[in-house]
């Protein structure tokens, strides 16, 4: 269940966290389901951070999400696994109350990997490459066609590799979809048009705008056209946490700059009718 207080904040920002959604006990089972498959398949050992992909210097400057230390969809996984504990009686019901009781799609599998090791030994900064959206917007849908559900393992701490969201976006998104009539909104086209619309995003996604991007963008609450306020909110929690998101709010991943893997499973909550899109294969 959601509070009135948790809906409202989906409703504006396109994101919220159910802080022990999973119980912690559950969380720890998944990490160690986790650990065990990265050992038998890449010999990384949990206890062993020498055989873990090590730290970059440079990699938050030229912006690079390397891939040798990312971890990300289910090919890393046993067929078997889907992380059923994920589907927990908190998550579920939020979820009948965001897409209604018995009108969405329990996912195949309640989890697909969001691994990232430490992979950067530089401070943390809000990146200008890679903000998207998992799936396409359009004009003629009415409601949400699903939403994004996020699992923390493992706690995860500021600058610890957590998605970037920008909070209202999705807001922004709709409103392009509907004012332009456009049907198939796919993710590189919205980027393109919430660019030239909003000098934020503008910013947001330039190379050049270099400074102070942590205060501009994650501090300072900026409102354009509408009303909504944006804001880069940074994803942080603790083992257990559940993030669900608006399946149209735009987001990037970020450098892991902590010494700690970042561990986070996600999974979809499609709606009754809607055909479900693999956001990782
Ligand atoms: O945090 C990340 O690694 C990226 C997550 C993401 O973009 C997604 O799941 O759609």
């Amino acid at each position: 269940m959601l509070t009135a207080e948790q809906r409202n904040e989906f409703d504006q920002y396109g994101i919220v966290r159910m802080p022990g959604a999973v119980a912690k006990s559950a969380a720890e089972e998944m990490l160690a389901t986790v650990w065990n498959c990265l050992r038998d398949r890449y010999h990384i050992h949990r206890d062993a951070p020498d055989t873990w992909p090590g730290p970059e210097p440079g990699a938050v400057e030229v912006q690079q999400i390397s891939g040798a230390h990312r971890f990300n969809g289910t090919r890393h996984l046993p067929k078997s696994e889907t992380f059923e504990q994920a589907g927990s009686a908190a998550v579920r019901g939020a979820l009948d109350e965001l897409l209604g009781a018995g009108n969405w799609q329990r996912p195949d599998r309640w989890g697909s990997l969001l691994v990232a090791f430490p992979e950067s030994t530089d401070h943390f900064d809000v990146p200008s490459s890679n903000w998207h959206l998992d799936f396409p917007a359009s004009c003629s849908s009415s409601g949400l066609t699903g939403v994004r559900i996020f699992t923390c393992l493992a706690k995860l701490p500021p600058g610890g590799g957590g998605t970037l969201f920008v909070a209202g976006s999705h807001k922004l998104v709709q409103n392009l979809a509907r004012e332009g009539r456009i049907e198939h909104l796919p993710s590189a086209d919205a980027r393109k048009r919430l660019i030239r619309a909003y000098p934020w995003v503008k910013a947001l996604c330039s190379r050049d705008e270099k400074a102070g991007r942590v205060q501009r963008f994650m501090k300072n609450r900026t409102k354009v056209a509408g009303g909504v306020e944006m804001r880069v909110n940074e994803m942080t929690g603790e083992p257990g946490d559940v993030f669900l998101a608006h399946p149209l709010i735009l987001h990037a991943p970020a450098a892991n700059c902590s010494a700690a893997p970042r561990f986070v499973l996600s999974a979809t909550a499609f709606r009754c009718g809607v055909s479900p899109i693999k956001v990782y294969p």
